[in-house]
């Protein structure tokens, strides 16, 4: 392979004049592309501050962030099944990054380059195992009760698989499928560890599923769904791997975390165990179940537990009738109001609310009260309601300002309301003077998720509430049958909501968390030693092992390192291309007609792909994100010989 050889001596020189001379053209670029920018860190305030001075009623103005301005808050969503999270600046509801997490995104790359296959999973041939993806919940790492910017899970109802979202890069480094369950739907992280109670941050993710199925579910039992069950499953946050899972009756829906590290629970339809709508709706009251984390976890130690086929996950039962007896029981079925949605923990860590959805109630449910039940203090669960206002039709989620305030979407009712916790808690005890409904504003149209700027922490600020409706109608431009989503900002200031714009949203978000944008830092450029495979001045250029090619590719604006690149048809080819361009936006694509190839890469950051050169020609690779004033020019020849 001498020819080779010398090949690659002239390749190493004329990479090593790219390096020197497209450094040059780099700045120079930057210079051209670069704006002054801020950095997006800051003490919230300055939007809704002005908002504020402009006085104006109906809160319009009040989501104006004038040019140039940054928003005070980061709005992190679920994309439904897009498959896809997603961020928005609030107030101003400027969408700013989508976040390929289930689904493939030729944006940048995702599900084409070796390393998100990587992370999405591949049958042995090499192709996605998924290519599709459901998301519902985003939630965010916990640090002394508030959100510490680290981390985001994100869930995948149809292939029950959860994601794991950095918060420095905004991109998806971990997806962990759960074994035994089908309809994977509630997650929470926990805020600390609840057997290290040093640990004050998050260390586990709770994951609750839906569907009942078979055990395993691989063909048997197809006709008796009575023996079917579905599971509560934790998951390591440092590593996702899967540390184990409780049966439970009934379908899990949302799933909450306490405060205090001991409990996750989950709020649960069909506690019935039915296979059919009719038979799901029956009893007139469901449940809540709350885990006490550390007693399963005791039980897996002490190895009481069974596994599920193949998976080697432990499996404890925590079905009621093998947990009657608080004193050793890991499960309490608390009684909430019937078929309810959605279970959210109060900013002060004292309650859980439960809402009715076929009930016009909310129940509240005092986590202390839970803690006694489990310690043989308390009389029977449902001792562990302390209120049940009655709200309004189809309640589904509730949101906190932290100032002793619920605020509850109302499905049928379309309409937001505002409610005090105090007086539901006072009346349930037999006050009839206090009245805990504060306030009501409908909203257009039929709100599913709810939530407020903090509201999933202790430092919850009730500043803004988002309603996230589930039709849009007429609300704005017609753009064929399928309409954009509505969400909806309101201001939670005063004693009274005020609904102050409408956002389009692309079907279709479920639920969101609303972060102070301080708590977010973000990285602007990637750091090149990150990447064990980058191509460096020593590395770069083509090698070839059989039928096995490697392409070490450099980008620099506005060219790549080889402007020929030349292999054989039938090669296995492996392309790496790391960028150089050093500074902040400066990203650079990478597209190869007619072999299906689309990628980017960022500033210091290497990316890679596998193909077959299975077809002939010359194809020109050329640059597709949008780098420097001589952009077009920015093309290598992809040559594939006969
Ligand atoms: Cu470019």
């Amino acid at each position: 392979m001498g020819s080779d050889n010398e090949v690659n001596d002239a390749q190493t020189n004329s990479r090593r004049r790219f390096l020197g001379k497209s450094a040059a053209l780099g700045l120079a670029g930057a210079g051209v592309l670069a704006g002054c920018k801020e950095n997006g860190a800051g003490a919230p305030g300055s939007a809704s501050a002005s908002a504020a001075a402009a006085g104006k009623s109906h809160g319009a103005g009040k989501a104006h962030v004038e040019p140039g301005q940054l928003d005070d808050y980061y709005l992190f969503s679920s994309g439904g099944h897009s498959g896809e999270a997603r961020i928005m600046g609030v107030p101003s509801g400027r969408t700013l990054r989508r976040i390929p997490v289930f689904n493939i995104d030729p944006m940048v790359g995702w599900g084409i380059t070796n390393e998100s296959k990587a992370i999405m999973g591949t049958k042995p041939d090499g192709s996605l195992k998924y290519t599709t993806g459901d998301t519902h919940h985003v939630h965010g790492s916990y640090k002394d009760g508030t959100y510490d910017g680290r981390f985001l899970w994100v869930n995948d109802k149809i292939h029950s698989r959860l994601a794991r979202i950095r918060m420095d890069t905004m991109e998806c480094d971990k997806i962990t499928e759960l074994p035994n369950v089908q309809g994977f739907h509630g997650i929470f992280p926990d805020k600390c560890d609840p057997v290290d109670k040093s640990v004050n941050h998050t260390t586990r993710v709770f994951c609750g599923a839906e569907f009942a199925i078979p055990f395993p579910n691989d063909g048997r039992d197809l006709d008796d769904p009575s023996k079917w069950g579905s599971l509560f499953t934790c998951v390591d946050a440092e590593t996702m791997d899967v540390r184990w899972q409780v049966r439970v009756d009934g379908n899990m829906d949302l799933t909450a975390t306490s405060y205090d590290g001991r409990f996750a629970c989950s709020n649960q339809y069909n506690t019935e165990n039915a296979a059919d709508q009719a038979g799901m709706m029956a009893a007139e009251r469901d449940a809540c179940v709350f885990f006490d984390v550390a007693r399963v976890e005791a039980l897996v130690k002490a190895g009481k537990f069974t596994t599920i086929g193949s998976s080697k996950v432990p499996v404890v039962d925590g079905r009621k009738a093998v947990n009657a007896d608080p004193k050793t029981a890991v499960t309490c079925y608390v009684p909430v109001g019937k078929n309810p949605h959605g279970v959210n923990a109060s900013p002060d860590g004292k309650y859980m609310v439960c809402s009715g959805k076929l009930s016009p109630t909310a129940t509240v449910i005092e986590v202390a009260l839970v803690a006694k039940w489990f310690d043989g203090e308390l009389k029977t669960e449902r001792d562990a309601v302390v209120a049940e206002p009655e709200i309004g039709l189809g309640p589904l989620h509730t949101a906190f300002d932290g100032k002793g305030n619920a605020f509850t979407t109302l499905f049928l009712d379309s309409q937001i309301v505002k409610w005090n916790v105090a007086a539901a808690i006072a009346q349930f005890k037999g006050d009839k003077t206090v009245k805990p409904v504060v306030d009501r504003v409908d909203v257009h149209y039929q709100p599913g998720h709810g939530y407020a700027s903090m509201g999933e922490t202790k430092d919850a600020d009730g500043k803004y509430f988002n309603s996230g409706n589930k039709f849009s109608k007429d609300r704005f431009l017609p753009v064929g049958p399928l309409h954009s989503e509505t969400e909806q900002l309101i201001d939670i200031t005063g004693d009274q909501m005020v609904i102050i714009s409408d956002h389009t949203a692309y079907p279709e978000p479920h639920d969101a968390i609303i972060v102070r944008r301080d708590i977010v830092k973000t990285r602007q450029i990637y750091n090149m030693d990150d990447f064990p495979n980058k191509v460096t001045a020593d590395n770069a250029g083509i090698t070839r092992n059989g039928n096995k090619v490697h392409v070490r590719l450099m980008s620099q604006a506005p060219a790549f390192s080889m402007p020929v690149i030349k292999v054989k048809k039938g090669d296995e080819v492996t392309l790496t291309l790391t960028n150089y361009d050093k500074v902040e936006d400066l990203t650079h694509g990478c597209a190869l007609p007619t072999y299906n190839i689309n990628f980017i890469v960022n500033p210091q950051e290497t990316k890679s792909v596998t193909f077959k050169a299975d077809h002939a020609g010359a194809f020109w690779m050329y640059c597709t994100h949008f780098c420097h004033a001589l952009h077009l020019e920015m093309r290598s020849r992809f040559l594939v010989e006969a």
